[in-house]
Formats: C-alpha cells, structure tokens, sequence
C-alpha cells in the first residue's frame, strides 16, 4: 500500500513509519516538526537525543535501502496537503499530526485555540482531500480513549443500543472529555463520522489508551533511529514520567489519590494495531471505532509496580500524592471493550516487570538529560 503517515515525526508516528515500510510498504511522511518547535517553547527536550527527521530517514534507507519520502508541512495549509496528496496517492492516511497534550491545551486561551485549530482543521483538510483527491483512501485517524471520560457503565467500542421509550437505536456512545485537547478529538470524530455518512468516506478512528514505553525493534536498529521519549509535566506521561522520575531519584508525581483508572498500551502494539487497521480497511462509508489498548491501570497500581522494580536495581524511590491539578475523577468505574483489534489478530504486548525493566535502563542510559525543573506538572486545569 501508499501509506502517508501523517505526524511520523513525532512519539508514535516514528516508529510506525518504520514498521510499516519494513512490512513492504510505500510510507511518506508529513509532519510540520511543531512537535519539537513546543519543546523550544516550553524550554523542554525529549529523554532521548532525537536526530533530525531528514538523518532519520537517511539512516533508515542506509540501513534497510528503502526510501520514506518526507513532506515537511502543516495539513493546516490546504493547498500544501493536496499537492502531498497528488503527489503520493495514497490508500491509506493513518493521522497522528495533532496537538496531543491536554495540560498544553489547558495552558490558557490561546493555547486552547491552538490545539482545538490545528487538530480540527487538519482533520477537516485531510477529509476535503480524501473526498476531492482519493476517493478510496482509507482514514486511519488517532482518537483518544479520554473521549469517553470515564462514566459509571462499559466503555463500548464507538457505539451503543439505547432502549428509550419503547423504541431502541444504535447510537455514538456519549462522550465527556476531560481536556480541550480530548474535546478536540470528540470534534474530529463527529467530523469524520458525518463525512462517511454524507461522502462515503472509509474510516477508522482508533480510540488509543495511554501509550508507554520507547522502543521497537526497528527503532532499536541504529541509535540515529532512537524515539523520543517525553518526561515533563506537560508532554509526559504517566508510567513513562513514573519510570524517568524513578531513575533520577525525584519523588513519582500521583495527582491526587491515584484512583484515576486509564487504558494503556506498548508502543510496539501501537504499531501493530495500525498495521491491523490498514490491513483490514473500513467499507467505504463506514465509520468503524476500534478501542486501541491492552490493559487498564490505576496510576497508584503502576506507580507502585514501578517503585518494585525500581527499588531491585537499587534505586530509591518514593511515592508523592501531590495536590491534583487537573479536574477528573479519583475513584470511579472503569470497564472498557476492546475486541475488535483483538478478533483483526492483535496479539498483545502485557506490561510485566520486565518490561518496566527494560524503559528503566534506557531512562537511567539518558538520565543526565532530564531538565529537572520541567518535571512537576505547572499547569492547572481550574
Ligand atoms: P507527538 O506530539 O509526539 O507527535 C505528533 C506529531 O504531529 C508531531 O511530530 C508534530 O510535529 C506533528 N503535527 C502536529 N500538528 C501538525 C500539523 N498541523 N501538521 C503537520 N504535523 C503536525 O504525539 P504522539 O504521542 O505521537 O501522538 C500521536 C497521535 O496519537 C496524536 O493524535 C495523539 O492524540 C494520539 N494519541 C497519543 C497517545 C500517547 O500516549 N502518546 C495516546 C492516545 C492517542
Ligand atoms: N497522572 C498522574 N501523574 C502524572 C501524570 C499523569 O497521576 O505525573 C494521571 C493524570 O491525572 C491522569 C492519568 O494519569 O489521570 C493520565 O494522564 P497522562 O498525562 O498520562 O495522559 P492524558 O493526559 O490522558 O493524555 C495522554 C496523551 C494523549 C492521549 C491520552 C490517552 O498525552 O495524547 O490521548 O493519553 S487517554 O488517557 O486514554 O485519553
């Protein structure tokens, strides 16, 4: 297949981009390296000593003689996304090129609009293009399993059969985000859902848990292949944050209680599932919702899980409960479906201690990058 990965310069774009074109494929890439522009702004830096995206793809055609053409633009441009349109052709857009931090979008106003222009215009963009430039191209779009928020039933995958009045429907499940950056992904979704029904767009919205860890096998071929990895408290995450503050001794940051339940997966499942996606394209017209994640955990579980295997490598570790900044549910519910990727063939990658082992090293490998002021969270949902 043509695939054009769209934000493949990016923590999961990357090592996609290599995945996929070791399976075979035609991969291009288009990315506006804002990514990196938003570590400048925030002072911030990547764990890991990312190369440039041009010295990326060098290595990687150096290293496996295939090419990944690289389109370096903003899908926010119309003109420029149809010409990488016209130019590549594609079957397949797998769409990772957002704003994809909440706390970024929590910022203030500014940094509000931002992330809600940017990812609902590209999105929209990159519709207006399916539909005028490749009719058959297949949507592979990054939502977030944060749309659902977190209520008090199963999560269901995109959709659920209401009883109401004697009459029954099939219908989106309700959604309560809980950042203007998941908002955003509700956008996008209700977008992309309208343009299958009224152009008959094929699209998949893969509604990802949180992803951890660093590294796939194709990334680990050559330090210049290295993915980055974000620690503060803006585009870190939370086992990766837990595993990078263990390795530098600061305390792991729990907001709150801890109770906050979320779906998780391993970067390398998050290649695989894409590879899923587009092996198995929607019908044209279909707007398919697959819930892309392994296992859930509350963030006092992996901190605790992290503070075991730090401790045996001799690192001391202490878990904080710091005042929560964000607004959210500490003890709740959480019961989600995901057998849709699983029926397509996904064969999860299960967070055991060994792996948790294996991210630690490479934390305490770049530990001296850590800018230590950047690790605690400075920016308040309220
Ligand atoms: P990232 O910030 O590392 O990568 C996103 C990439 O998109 C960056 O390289 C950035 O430069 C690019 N980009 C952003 N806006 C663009 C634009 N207008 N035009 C062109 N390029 C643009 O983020 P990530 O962690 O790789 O996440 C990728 C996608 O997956 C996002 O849509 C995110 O919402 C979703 N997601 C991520 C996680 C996670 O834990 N990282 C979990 C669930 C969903
Ligand atoms: N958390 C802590 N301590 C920390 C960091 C986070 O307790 O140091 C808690 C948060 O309060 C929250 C949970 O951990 O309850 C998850 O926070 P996160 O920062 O790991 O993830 P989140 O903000 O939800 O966003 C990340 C990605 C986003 C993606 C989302 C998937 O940045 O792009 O959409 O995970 S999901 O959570 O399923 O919506």
């Amino acid at each position: 297949m043509r695939i054009i990965v769209a934000g493949g310069d990016g923590f999961c774009g990357w090592p996609t981009a290599l995945y996929l074109s070791k399976q075979g494929h035609d991969v291009a890439i288009l990315d506006n390296l804002s990514r990196r522009k938003w570590d400048d702004e925030l002072r911030s830096n990547s764990l890991t000593p990312i190369a440039t995206l041009e010295e990326r793809v060098a290595k990687w055609k150096e290293i496996t003689g295939k090419d990944i053409p690289i389109y370096v633009g903003d899908m926010c441009h119309y003109d420029y996304l149809r010409e990488v349109f016209r130019q590549v052709n594609p079957d397949a857009f797998v769409h990772f090129a957002e704003q994809r931090s909440a706390p970024y979008s929590m910022i203030d106003r500014d940094h509000a609009v931002f992330t809600q222009v940017n990812n609902v215009t590209g999105t929209l963009n990159v519709l207006y293009a399916i539909k005028e430039m490749a009719p058959d191209c297949h949507l592979i779009k990054l939502g977030t399993m944060g749309e659902y928020g977190t209520p008090n039933i199963d999560i269901e995958e995109g959709y659920i059969k209401i009883q109401h009045k004697g009459r029954e429907d099939i219908l989106p499940y309700p959604k309560q985000p809980g950042s203007f950056y998941h908002l955003s992904k509700v956008h996008d979704s209700h977008n992309i859902m309208f343009t299958c029904r009224a152009w008959g767009i094929r699209a998949t919205d893969l509604n990802q848990g949180v992803v951890y860890g660093l590294d796939t096998d194709e990334t680990m071929l050559d330090p210049m292949l290295v993915n980055r990895l974000d620690y503060d408290g803006v585009f870190g995450t939370a086992l990766n944050r837990f595993l990078i503050q263990a390795s530098i001794g600061h305390d792991l940051t729990v907001y709150g209680s801890g109770g906050q339940t979320r779906a998780f997966l391993n970067i390398k499942d998050t290649v695989r599932c894409i590879e899923i996606a587009a092996n198995n394209p929607a019908d044209r017209g279909e707007f398919r919702v697959f819930n892309q994640f392994t296992e859930w955990f509350s963030v006092q579980d992996l901190a605790e899980r992290v503070k075991i295997v730090a401790e045996e490598q001799d690192l001391s570790v202490n878990i904080a409960h710091i005042e929560n900044p964000r607004v959210e549910k500490e003890d709740h519910y959480y019961n989600a479906v995901n057998t849709n990727l699983l029926d397509l063939g996904l064969q999860p990658y299960l967070l055991t201690d060994e792996v948790l082992r294996d991210i630690l090293s490479a934390c305490v490998t770049n530990k001296s990058r850590v800018i230590v002021d950047n690790v605690m969270p400075k920016v308040s949902w309220k």
